[in-house]
């Protein structure tokens, strides 16, 4: 094997399961991350994000010896760089937020001390385009004595490739493994050698281009869908004021055999696709007005939804006139930024929960089967199950489509349903 060891650098919702399938196949993986407490839960075979199946992956592995964790690298033959990369949103509000790439520069100063001639370094994390270029040029001025591929083509002693993750939260072990993948090599031998060590563990296709497209792919994908899910939002709202079903709508679309809309929401939520687009357009703002429409259209869904439920406590008090607003009992149904996860990183079921609850006067209760306690800002309402909120609530707002949700009776009383779970007559 070409490989022997390989050195992951962030142990996050990326960088663990990429290390954990890495050592399954029998390498000999170090995971380094920054956060004491992460590398000791992982030395200890467990681990400290939700992902099913992941926690066998990686006990298995460090019960086997293959799987160490360390808070800095050590020599090894590849090194594989999984960092966040977050966006900034400056104050001004006709600046473009701009990508942070502070936790990059800093793992690969960190690999530069124990680089030698014939590693492979590849950069997994979703970056702005020219991002493999700067990472080359950084390594370039902290190893004068290596050659890189910038300045010495093929026979480089140090070869770098853009290869981005590409696997749906929920179903990483399954899709890091069966996903095809985009290596962007900054030659072509660079794509050969990030071939091999992604063949380790990679059944899908591997397909070979330079690293400016590789960057752009992974852009292009979660901006191909944002922009998706931005049509089927407007159309939703669009057909709130023509009173017509959004469900029944798509689901008659969709029977065009060249039309595929996708879902409407309360608006895009999760680290990826509604922070990519940004990548793209902080670049050529000039160039992608339809982009940044889109990412608009998602970020403004949640308002449209907070003024949905307070029609919908209007219509309320004018049904009930003896009732007055602080008797209105609301429930929220999901909170986690999209269903059966427990993830509520820029959810915007979240969002819409705690912007309704400073304006509410009455009880907001809150049925998340997913987690245990509430979240700081909202820890002051109750978490109860789904048959209490359906028996004492008079406004159900379903938020995310939990399996749980979808299954047995629906609430009696006024419903915002802003998924179709329970108010939808698609054929
Ligand atoms: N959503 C809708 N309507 C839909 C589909 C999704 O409102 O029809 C919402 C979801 O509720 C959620 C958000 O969009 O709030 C994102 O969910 P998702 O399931 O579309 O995607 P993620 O963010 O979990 O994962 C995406 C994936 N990208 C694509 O499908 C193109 C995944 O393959 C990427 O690896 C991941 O981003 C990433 O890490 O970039």
């Amino acid at each position: 094997m070409l490989f022997s060891k390989i050195c992951v650098l962030g142990l996050g919702y990326i960088g663990l399961p990429t290390a954990a399938m890495f050592a399954s196949r029998k390498l000999s993986v170090i995971g380094v991350d920054i956060n004491k407490s992460t590398v000791d839960t992982v030395n200890l075979g467990q681990i400290h994000i939700v992902e099913p199946g992941l926690k066998e992956v990686v006990q298995t592995a460090v019960n086997k010896g293959f799987l160490y964790a360390s808070q800095t690298p050590l020599v090894a033959d590849a090194f594989l760089i999984a960092v966040p990369t977050p966006i900034q949103f400056p104050d001004g509000c006709d600046m473009l937020p701009q990508s942070d790439l502070s936790y990059i520069k800093a793992a690969i100063q960190s690999i530069s001390l124990v680089l030698k001639k014939g590693n492979l370094v590849v950069i997994e994390s979703t970056s702005p385009v020219g991002t493999t270029e700067l990472v080359a040029g950084w390594l370039a001025a902290a190893r004068p004595d290596l050659t890189f591929p910038q300045s010495h083509g093929s026979a480089s002693d140090i070869r770098i490739a853009y290869c981005p993750e590409r696997v749906l939260p929920g179903h990483v072990i399954k899709e890091i493994v069966a996903n095809d993948r985009i290596i962007g090599g900054m030659t072509r031998a660079c794509s050969n050698l990030a071939v091999d060590l992604y063949s380790v563990l990679v059944e899908g296709k591997c397909h070979i281009t330079n690293a400016r497209t590789a960057e752009m792919t992974k852009l292009t994908e979660n901006s191909c869908r944002d922009v998706q899910i931005a049509f089927a939002n407007e159309l939703s709202i669009i057909c709130d004021e023509l009173d017509i079903d959004v469900w029944e709508l798509i689901s008659l679309s969709n029977r065009h055999p060249r039309i595929n809309i996708l879902n409407p929401g309360p608006g895009v939520g999760g680290h990826c696709i509604a922070v990519d687009p940004w990548f793209i357009i902080s670049k050529t703002p000039d160039k992608s007005p339809l982009i940044r429409a889109a990412r608009n259209v998602n970020n403004d869904k949640p308002k449209w939804v907070i003024n949905q439920i307070d029609k919908a406590l209007l219509e309320f008090l004018k049904e009930n006139p003896e009732k007055s607003m602080k008797d209105i009992i609301v429930a929220c149904y999901g909170l986690t930024f999209k269903a059966n996860i427990d993830d509520l990183r820029e959810s915007p079921a979240l969002q819409i929960t705690t912007k309704f609850s400073y304006s509410h006067q009455g009880k907001i209760l809150v049925v998340e089967p997913n987690i245990h306690s509430l979240p700081g800002d909202i820890s002051h309402l109750e978490l109860v199950t789904k048959e209490k909120a359906f028996e004492v609530a008079h406004i159900h707002v379903l938020l995310v489509d939990h399996v749980e949700f979808e299954t047995g009776d629906i609430p009696r009383g006024k419903i915002v349903d802003t998924r179709g779970v329970w108010c939808n007559s698609s054929v």
